[in-house]
């Protein structure tokens, strides 16, 4: 049976936040305010090191549900109550086969800077950084750009998606910089089945990436939410206003 409570459920980056960068004081105290309407959750791509810097080390008690690694590791009041690891899923040779493929392809790709950490290795998911998770905030801005220009992000899914077809791995370019690679069905609709037992009225997703390829598109299109595309977390505040407060 449905229950009574809503659930405002958001992306973090270019949602909550501007990409990778701290939430904005005034975002966070006009959430606090939304707390006494709704319930609020996030659901990131990033581990959960990565949003606790972004939303502050009191995340947990701030957001009713914050799902990490696309809701790999959940946790609901504060509390730890849902893990999964891609090891266990898809085994060490699945594993290893990947990793060495994308260590050999990024050694074969030029760009203007490359620096460390190209391949983080996540409780649910891999991360995969042509140019490198280590860069500074100008490496990263540099590598974005040209990446909107020469797609390079895309053509390297592509090849992936060709090498590996048939091996239950999903990709999704969500942020700057890299792309996530988890098990066919780990995306962000994850959480949604932790959340079918929470008996809430309604799960409304907000995101921006959310066209066919982004990383909020599944969740976004899924029947069990109500989707909304915002543009910045300005425009968050401002279509949540105009949905629970006017
Ligand atoms: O926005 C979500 C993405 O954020 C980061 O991406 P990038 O560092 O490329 O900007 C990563 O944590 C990625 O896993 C995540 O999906």
């Amino acid at each position: 049976m449905a229950g009574t409570r809503t659930l405002c459920l958001f992306d973090v980056d270019g949602t909550l936040t501007a990409p990778r960068q701290v939430i904005n004081p005034e975002m966070d105290s006009f959430l606090r305010e939304m707390q006494d309407k709704v319930m609020l959750g996030v659901v990131s791509g990033s581990d959960f090191s990565k949003v606790s810097e972004q939303l502050g080390k009191d995340v947990l008690t701030k957001y009713d549900y914050v799902f990490v690694e696309n809701g790999l590791v959940a946790y609901k009041y504060g509390q730890l109550f849902a893990k999964k690891s891609i090891q266990d899923h898809l085994g060490e040779d699945l594993l290893q086969d990947f990793i060495n493929y994308c260590l050999k392809y990024i050694s074969q790709i030029r760009l203007p800077r490359k620096r460390g950490t190209f391949i983080e290795f996540r409780n649910g998911m891999l991360n995969v950084s042509p140019v490198g998770r280590s860069c500074s905030l100008d490496e990263r801005m540099e590598f974005y750009q040209l990446d909107q220009k020469e797609g390079i992000r895309k053509q390297f899914v592509e090849d992936l998606q060709r090498e590996f077809a048939g091996k239950g791995l999903q990709f999704s370019i969500g942020g700057q910089i890299s792309f996530d690679v988890f098990p066919d069905g780990w995306d962000k609709r994850f959480c949604l089945d932790i959340l079918a037992k929470e008996g809430l009225a309604c799960i409304h997703f907000f995101g921006d990436r959310t066209s066919p390829g982004g990383n909020d598109h599944e969740i976004f299109e899924d029947e069990r939410t109500t989707g909304h595309t915002v543009t910045s977390p300005e425009d968050t505040r401002k279509q949540l206003e105009k949905l629970f407060l006017s």
